[in-house]
């Protein structure tokens, strides 16, 4: 039967263009089956018991996390909680976890990350931390790679969209954040059309060598474009900043068009010694502006707010030679710098060449001052006077480049959905590997550093169609391994991810598996709320606030019977967790709380808040199989009506076990 095409179909289809590119390839699905060769299982075969020989962290996208991955197996090793909630471990719920997700607009229980950034030592990652952005609330956030936990969260002011972040400096000096959106500064009510006049970007230097010690030292003010990507100079260029934007048009609507009208935008390339340098001398201003820093005491393990309230703004119209605009064409995305530092790779997405700049010639354009003109203070530099070349022809929607330390670059190809490997100095494309389907992020472990291990390739796919067995309308994103040890790249394995891991990283194993910390040792707790033992356990009253402190050990919770508590009261429950050993963890339910439950890693003090609604008597129990008398581990809870007689009593102490025995004698 011959189904006639409606108008509105012949639309649709004239319309999806791209996605008929991408969908194009799933016709060859059988071919690309026989693409992985014979050895390919057993070069991602980890044996049972053994080891992967990567990390890798991926970010989880819209769902504010990141995951973290053994490489070559492809298996999920966990998921370490940022800027959302997370049920596994109780973040976000407990009172010790919460202030960590405080903003100047409120608690925010879920935000979008994108881009994870191992620290660096002398341009190499050392496994001390991942840092992470979160976009949509712009923050950036530390993980303790010695835990995989989240330590401490730092919001950027003036600030709306902070997707180019959170990229470091080579010895991890400052980590970075650049608006996407440009807004008003400081953001104030003014009609939307007044942009030209009224919007501007920043970029935020946030130093990042201290724990618990985050600050934006300096931010720059620039045209109000959209800043999208960034990446630090290293070896030569050690000293600079380059960042990605877009809009250069100033397009306030339909951006899709108005701002893809100009041939070529920007890279901004920053002197951030020149920045430092103008803020000592005083010419940067101080600005009032209010934004948080969360971060964990390491003794108690409690997580603190502070509100800071001031930052320093430098104008590079009053400081001169701090930023330079390298013409880029096309709207450029991702801006990488090879592993010497001599060249900045752009990713134009609607570019048909991908152009690098070389940083030896923008030092000499500057030098000569070979400016086409001056925006805002900055000077735009001669596109011929920086360019070290182009790749032509090298695909179709270039977006990211990640470098194997053997003189090639790997392109991801959004549209044409492939991976391109060329060469650098000759720009000649020598290898390229269709995805299935739609790169975006490609990842080299070390890929983006001084010195990359340039043994795989994980491509991150937008689109997973028919990849893995159907799962509705939603399919999890897809991951592709490719070993690139060879001249041509070799496809290993498919692997499904959590999210849409935009960016990942990744190291050996060997940096950071014998540094894990196996349990928090009790002799270091510091929280006031610690139990260290069962006789220290306990109730006390504060007018309608109860606080019990209770410990848990295989297998029970002591103490396990409380009375005294009336409606009306807000009831703490402060459990330690007093095992001293690797792995055995122990949680905490208790009937009609309205926050879910505790997880108690070994050593670790936690609390749940719960405000019981009416009189009863409520079970708790630990939710973490411990022991083989796990279902043994449970205690009850009494709950009197208000103003009830019933004496305050948890049954572990001297001191409840005489209240106890009074309480037993009123009878
Ligand atoms: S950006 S591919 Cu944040 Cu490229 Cu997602
Ligand atoms: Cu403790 Cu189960």
């Amino acid at each position: 039967m011959k189904i006639p095409m409606t108008r509105s179909a012949g639309l649709a289809i004239a319309g999806i263009v791209a996605v008929g590119i991408i969908y194009a390839c799933a016709g060859q699905r059988t071919a690309t089956t026989n693409l992985v060769t014979g050895d390919a299982a057993s070069k991602v075969y980890v044996a049972p018991g053994s080891y992967d020989e990567y990390y890798a962290f991926m970010s989880g996208g819209y769902s504010g996390q990141v995951s973290v991955y053994g490489l070559p197996s492809g298996r999920l090793l966990k998921l370490v909680p940022v800027f959302s909630q997370f049920a596994e471990d109780g973040y976000g719920y407990d009172a010790e976890t919460k202030p960590l997700l405080e903003t100047t607009y409120g608690f925010i229980p879920w935000d979008d990350s994108h881009h994870p950034e191992l620290s660096m030592t002398d341009g190499v990652p050392d496994g001390r931390w991942l840092f992470i952005n979160a976009n949509n609330t712009p923050r950036i956030a530390r993980i303790d790679l010695t835990r995989f936990e989240t330590d401490e969260i730092i919001q950027i002011p003036n600030s709306a969209g902070g997707h180019a972040s959170p990229f470091t400096t080579p010895n991890t000096k400052y980590v970075v954040s650049a608006t996407r959106f440009s807004v008003p500064i400081p953001n104030t009510d003014v009609a939307i059309d007044s942009y030209k006049k009224n919007f501007k970007g920043t970029l935020s230097f946030i130093t990042a060598d201290q724990p618990g010690k985050m600050d934006i030292a300096f931010q720059i003010l620039m045209p109000g474009y959209n800043y999208d990507l960034g990446h630090a100079g290293k070896g030569p260029s050690d000293g600079w900043f380059f960042f990605t934007s877009y809009n250069s048009e100033q397009a306030n609507t339909k951006l899709e068009e108005n701002a893809s009208q100009n041939d070529k935008d920007y890279i901004a390339a920053v002197n951030y010694k020149r920045a430092e340098e103008c803020v000592a001398q005083g010419q940067a201003k101080a600005t009032t502006t209010e934004y948080y820093h969360n971060y964990v005491d390491p003794g108690s393990r409690q997580a603190k707010s502070e509100k800071k309230t001031s930052v320093k703004i430098v104008d590079p119209a009053n400081c001169a030679g701090v930023v330079y605009y390298l013409p880029t064409p096309k709207s450029p995305h991702g801006v990488d710098v090879d592993p010497t530092g001599e060249y900045i790779v752009a990713g134009g997405k609607l570019a048909t060449v991908i152009p690098v700049h070389s940083f030896t010639k923008l030092q000499k354009a500057i030098a000569d001052k070979a400016f086409d003109k001056t925006v805002d203070g900055i000077p735009v530099l001669k596109y011929d006077a920086v360019m070290a070349g182009e790749v032509q022809k090298p695909g179709l929607g270039p977006l990211h480049t990640e470098f194997d330390g053997k003189g090639y670059a790997y392109t991801s190809m959004f549209i044409s959905s492939e991976v391109v490997k060329w060469k650098l100095g000759t720009w000649e494309v020598v290898d390229r590997a269709p995805t299935y389907y739609s790169i975006g992020h490609l990842m080299i472990p070390g890929g983006d550093s001084k010195h990359p291990w340039g043994k795989y390739l994980v491509a991150m796919n937008k689109i997973t169609k028919d990849r893995y067995l159907p799962t509705g309308p939603e399919m999890a994103q897809s991951a592709q391994l490719f070993d690139i040890s060879g001249d041509k790249m070799k496809l290993l394995l498919d692997f499904p991810t959590i999210g849409e891991p935009h960016y990942a990283q990744a190291l050996p194993a060997s940096l950071i598996k014998d540094k894990q910390v196996k349990f928090h040792k009790l002799s270091e707790n510091t929280s006031p709320w610690m139990t260290k033992s069962e006789a220290d356990g306990g109730i006390t009253r504060n007018g309608k606030h109860i606080d019990i402190k209770m410990i848990a050990i295989r297998s029970h919770f002591a103490p396990d019977n409380i009375e005294g508590v009336q409606v009306g009261d807000t009831v703490n429950f402060h459990v330690t967790n007093i095992e001293q050993d690797w792995d055995i963890l122990h949680g905490f339910a208790v009937l009609g709380a309205q926050t879910s439950e505790l997880i108690l890693q070994p050593g670790e003090t936690r609390t749940l808040t719960w405000i019981p609604k009416g009189p009863g008597v409520y079970p708790f129990y630990c939710t973490d199989f411990c022991s083989a008398l796990h279902q043994e581990m449970q205690g009850y809870i009494r709950v009197s009506p208000a103003g009830s007689s019933v004496k305050l009593m948890a049954n572990v102490s001297k001191k409840t076990q005489a209240q106890l025995a009074e309480a037993k004698k009123e009878k």
